[in-house]
């Protein structure tokens, strides 16, 4: 069985605020089949991916928050891109706003989806690890409303049997945290997607702001290495509405080296051959979890989220 995955990152540069859905489809579409002219079997995009990341601004008006947010997927303004991706015979993922109704309950989800060849929605994930705040903060140059416009996902993480494989789906701030890792490695995830929007300027601690490209890459080469997994994090960069948001997109190998990374702030394809064979280097050794794992003496962890 072919276990070698030819993976494209596909990084996305800014969204303006009136950009159109149709305009952003149009711009992935285009990525897809650069991708796909280098034999890509699979193509990931940014977390929010079809809209300007619009958690940076306060809106009152519900409505107007509402406006970002997806109903269905595949609609209409995204089945071209299904379309497409079904005819070149690769699998897609990429985030967007979800508006989910659930036994007649409207749940908001950051989310992001994973498609095999034909297009079909293998796996859905929705945000475990939301940053910001819930309230609107005049003395922040920009909001980070991810705590006001969605909720926590209550289902956790979640690997799912994809191109021969097992691929699981994490979010932009779950990358900085190990148990999003080890919980996919876990379910025999063996390559992590990652889609991601990180302004350089973190208005809690600006003393942090040089170290934004040295803290997303370090999140993402620990996760591949300690879990034995590939990790593919993939940027919506550069100047988005007055925000700089980091590049950076990288392929990482289980080892934790980076085997592909983005050299620009735009829209840009990067390729690698992720043969997922390349786990047991990691996974029958330092990491055999099986023989090394000691459960019963991380009994915190999953008790308790702080001191
Ligand atoms: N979209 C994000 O989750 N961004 C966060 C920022 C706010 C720190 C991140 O972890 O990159």
């Amino acid at each position: 069985m072919n276990r070698m995955i030819r993976t494209a990152a596909a990084q996305m540069g800014p969204i303006s605020r009136d950009e159109t859905r149709v305009s952003a489809v149009v711009r992935m579409i285009a990525l897809l089949e650069q991708a796909a002219a280098q034999n890509a079997d699979l193509v990931v995009f940014p977390e929010l991916a079809l809209t300007s990341f619009f958690p940076r601004w306060f809106m009152p008006d519900q409505s107007e928050v509402d406006s970002y947010f997806e109903t269905e997927m595949p609609n209409t303004v995204t089945a071209p891109l299904f379309r497409r991706a079904r005819d070149l015979r690769v699998a897609i993922s990429f985030g967007y706003a979800e508006l989910h109704r659930q036994d007649g309950i409207l749940h908001r989800y950051n989310t992001a989806i994973l498609t095999d060849r034909a297009g079909q929605i293998l796996s859905r994930y929705r945000k475990v690890h939301l940053p910001g705040h819930g309230e609107e903060e005049p003395w922040r140059p920009f909001q980070h409303l991810e705590k006001r416009y969605f909720e926590p996902s209550p289902f956790g993480f979640h690997a799912a049997d994809a191109l021969n494989g097992r691929i699981g789906l994490a979010i932009c701030n779950d990358r900085r945290w190990p148990e999003t890792y080890r919980e996919l490695a876990l379910d025999g995830a063996e390559m992590v997607l990652i889609g991601y929007n990180t302004p350089r300027h973190y208005p809690p601690a600006p003393e942090h702001d040089h170290l934004q490209d040295f803290h997303n890459h370090l999140s993402l080469q620990a996760g591949a290495y300690a879990n034995g997994m590939w990790v593919i994090g993939v940027a919506k960069a550069g100047v988005e509405e007055g925000c700089d948001l980091i590049g950076g997109s990288a392929i990482v190998a289980p080892t934790g080296e980076i085997v592909a990374q983005a050299k620009t702030l735009g829209d840009e394809i990067i390729l690698a051959d992720c043969d997922l064979t390349r786990c047991a280097e990691i996974r029958a050794n330092i990491f055999d979890f099986a023989q090394h794992r000691r459960p019963e003496a991380y009994t915190r962890i999953a008790a308790r989220n702080g001191q």
